[in-house]
């Protein structure tokens, strides 16, 4: 039995604004990670494309997202000495292992991801190959590392389950133990922050509302105004968790909160439980502003000397080359290319 090196993997899309559910479900726990692992994280742009260009922007918008979501990473706490930050279309094995992935998944596999008919919608016809490959182009971008954890919010953990029957099946048909068995690390109280104005859906890029969301580009007024008209119900906030079951927009401000103050729900609802909802919404939108609003001076400020972040991701690609080119050789060997 193989004991693989601790090697922790995430990324996003550069398909807009990175936002609060981006932030709490996935970032947070990425620069926690930084400290006690191997850490790359990359800026997925060769997902983004699996999308109409109307989604993504074309071109010129797709390179100015990746350089924002790449500021956004340093700006929320990554730090490129420790962590490995990269754009994944210069790394071009995440692409020659996805391939060999897509000769090990199934159409069975594929045929249950909920994020493609989310995605595709009812124009499934009209969806790209890519869109529906997207889920084996993720276990390529976690495995071309051999990674073992990627910390993500939970709407990825069936994509997560999908990378670990492709390293199964990929070890049990090649007769290795190359793959390791990817961990999902999903955590904090967090792990999906719903929209602002329907807690039944989740907060979203694509919501074409936007006081759906808190954008991380939000100013200090926009955060405020959007947390202050958040959909909430009739009733003031309960003392106990047991109080939220069947409310979703009361549920899910308490957990931003909580996930902002990095404290449990439980303790939320001992100081605000009993009080009126107006009372708590500002004082969320007071904790939202003082840890948003620093993300985004940073952020600006590193996109007012863009070259240094072009020249972070550059270096990154060349440490990330160095760690995928020997794994793709490896895997080349076992599947008998010459
Ligand atoms: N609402 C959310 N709550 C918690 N975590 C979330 N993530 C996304 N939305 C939430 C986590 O963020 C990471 C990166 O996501 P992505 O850029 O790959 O795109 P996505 O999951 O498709 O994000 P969006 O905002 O929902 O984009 P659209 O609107 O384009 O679909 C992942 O770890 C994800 O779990």
């Amino acid at each position: 039995m193989v004991t693989f090196t601790p090697r922790v993997l995430s990324g996003m899309q550069p398909t807009g604004n990175l936002h609060l559910g981006n932030y709490l479900g996935a970032m947070v726990n990425w620069v926690k990670m930084q400290d006690t692992h191997e850490t790359l994280y990359c800026v997925v742009d060769m997902h983004a494309i699996t999308q109409p260009t109307s989604v993504w922007g074309g071109p010129t918008a797709l390179r100015k997202s990746t350089l924002e979501v790449a500021a956004a990473y340093m700006a929320a706490g990554i730090d490129p000495k420790k962590s490995i930050l990269f754009n994944q279309s210069r790394v071009p094995e995440h692409a020659e292992l996805a391939w060999i992935f897509n000769c090990i998944a199934r159409l069975g596999w594929l045929n249950r991801m909920t994020q493609f008919k989310e995605k595709a919608g009812k124009d499934r016809e009209n969806a790209s190959v890519g869109l529906y490959a997207y889920p084996v182009l993720m276990a390529a971008d976690i495995l071309i590392y051999r990674a073992t954890q990627v910390p993500v919010g939970e709407d990825q953990k069936q994509h997560l389950e999908l990378c670990r029957d492709i390293a199964i099946k990929f070890n049990n048909d090649f007769g290795v133990d190359f793959f390791p068995i990817t961990e999902p690390v999903i955590m904090g109280p967090a792990t999906r922050v719903m929209s602002l104005r329907d807690g039944t859906k989740k907060m979203s890029k694509s919501d074409p509302s936007d006081l759906s969301r808190i954008n991380l580009t939000d100013s200090a007024d926009d955060i405020a105004k959007k947390i202050r008209k958040a959909k909430t119900d009739a009733d003031g906030l309960p003392s106990e968790k047991a109080g939220l079951a069947g409310r979703p927009e009361a549920e899910n401000l308490v957990g931003i909160y909580a996930a902002l103050a990095d404290r449990t729900t439980e303790v939320v609802l001992t100081e605000f439980g009993g009080g009126q909802f107006s009372a708590f919404k500002n004082a969320l939108a007071e904790l939202a502003v003082a840890k948003i609003s620093p993300i985004n001076t940073k952020m600006n400020q590193l996109l007012a000397e863009v070259g240094y972040v072009e020249q972070v991701l550059t270096e990154g690609s060349t440490r990330a080359s160095a760690i995928a080119a020997p794994i793709m050789k490896d895997v080349k060997k076992i599947v008998g290319f010459v």
